[in-house]
């Protein structure tokens, strides 16, 4: 059996910092997610303060099929809206039923993860910390340090990103520093 993956184009990458020399990073700034903060009044103050950036990942470039595995680095800067960790947007599979693996590489967060059903659970993610994101449940990460926040991701090649379910309903709980602690919170505009 033959495979189509052309292995020259597959990245390598730190895994002291999770940056790949050979690819380019997507990069996601307040301004790319300014709706999915609480605070609105603040998002709108750090957009106009310099647009801070909030993450980057890079895909590694292995095709989207059945048979590949895909995986890519994330990281997720130290920082707040408001009283709300930085954090990335979270997304569901598109093909619901593809789980994902997460290995942390650098810095502390939070993985939240949520079904479609209601469940709601977050995990805590440092150094040397193994995740697994189950079929169908969506994720988020959350940088709750103040370095950055580094971690491998592996999944399926064909799960493919599903952004606008979690934009329409956003996460259960938001996590925000309460005295200086990261603090799982009910998200008042969380809609089923
Ligand atoms: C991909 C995996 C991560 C995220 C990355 C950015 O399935 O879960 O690599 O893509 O952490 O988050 P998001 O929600 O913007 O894709
Ligand atoms: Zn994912």
């Amino acid at each position: 059996m033959s495979t189509q993956t052309d292995l020259s184009t597959i990245a390598d990458f730190d895994p002291g910092t999770g940056v790949s020399s050979t690819r380019e990073p997507i990069r996601r700034r307040v301004s790319d997610m300014q709706a999915y903060y609480a605070d609105q009044e603040a998002a709108a103050a750090a957009v106009a303060g310099g647009d801070p950036l909030v993450y980057e990942y890079y895909d590694m470039g292995v095709q989207s099929t059945s048979g590949d595995v895909a995986y890519g680095t994330s990281t997720t800067f130290p920082g707040k809206v408001g009283d709300e960790y930085f954090m990335t947007k979270g997304h569901y599979h598109q093909v619901r039923d593809r789980a994902e693996v997460y290995f942390g590489l650098k810095g502390h967060g939070m993985l939240l993860l949520q079904t479609e059903e209601g469940a709601f659970t977050a995990t805590e993610m440092g150094p040397g910390t193994v995740a697994y994101v189950p079929p169908c449940w969506g994720h988020r990460t959350v940088n709750t340090g103040d370095e950055d926040f580094v971690f491998l991701a592996v999944y399926p090649g064909d799960a493919g990103h599903d952004y606008g379910s979690i934009e329409t309903t956003g996460f259960a709980r938001r996590v925000v520093g309460v005295d200086g602690t990261p603090t799982l919170t009910d998200n008042a505009e969380f809609a089923r």
